[in-house]
């Protein structure tokens, strides 16, 4: 069985560390992944981060995830408040899933409220910065290492 832990970013989330630090802070995705590998490394696991901006992509790429990962953390991004189709991804995956926001969207505009995403989740993090990506990574590491 997979040892792999995929961690998805959706639309903008490339830009981490380089604007709205108020909101999202000064650390890179590169900063995340390599932080998240160390963790997992250390629990005899890997992580394999990605992000786009195109919702089939993201798609696409939960589908090679049923396969390939044994765990998915996901920041969907925008896409969490409005999409369906990444929803219906997320129930063809049978392992973990993990939904991490940086910010505490419940902070925030009425219209972030709602997760489409957290239908399918199995736990979900807001507001604990990109620390919520370590913590997730964890979590998935302690619910596959116990079988379940
Ligand atoms: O808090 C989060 O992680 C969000 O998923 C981030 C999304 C937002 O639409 C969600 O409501 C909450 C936005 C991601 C934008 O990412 C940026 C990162 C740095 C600079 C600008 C945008």
């Amino acid at each position: 069985m997979s040892r792999t832990i995929y961690i998805l970013n959706g639309p903008n989330l490339n830009l981490l560390g380089q604007r709205q630090p108020e909101i999202y802070g000064y650390d890179t995705l590169d900063d995340v992944r390599q932080r998240c590998a160390q963790l997992a490394e250390g629990k005899g696991f890997s992580v394999d981060l990605f992000q786009s901006n195109h919702e089939g992509v993201i798609i696409d790429t939960i589908h090679e995830a049923r396969s390939a990962a044994c765990g998915i953390v996901i920041n969907p991004g925008a896409f969490t408040h409005t999409s369906v189709a990444i929803l219906d991804a997320l129930n063809t995956f049978e392992g973990p899933v993990i939904e991490c926001h940086i910010s505490n969207v419940h902070k925030r505009e009425a219209f972030r409220h709602h997760s489409y995403v957290s239908l399918r989740a199995d736990g979900v993090l807001a507001g604990f910065g990109v620390e919520g990506y370590e913590l997730a990574v964890r979590r998935i590491c302690s619910v596959v290492s116990a079988g379940g």
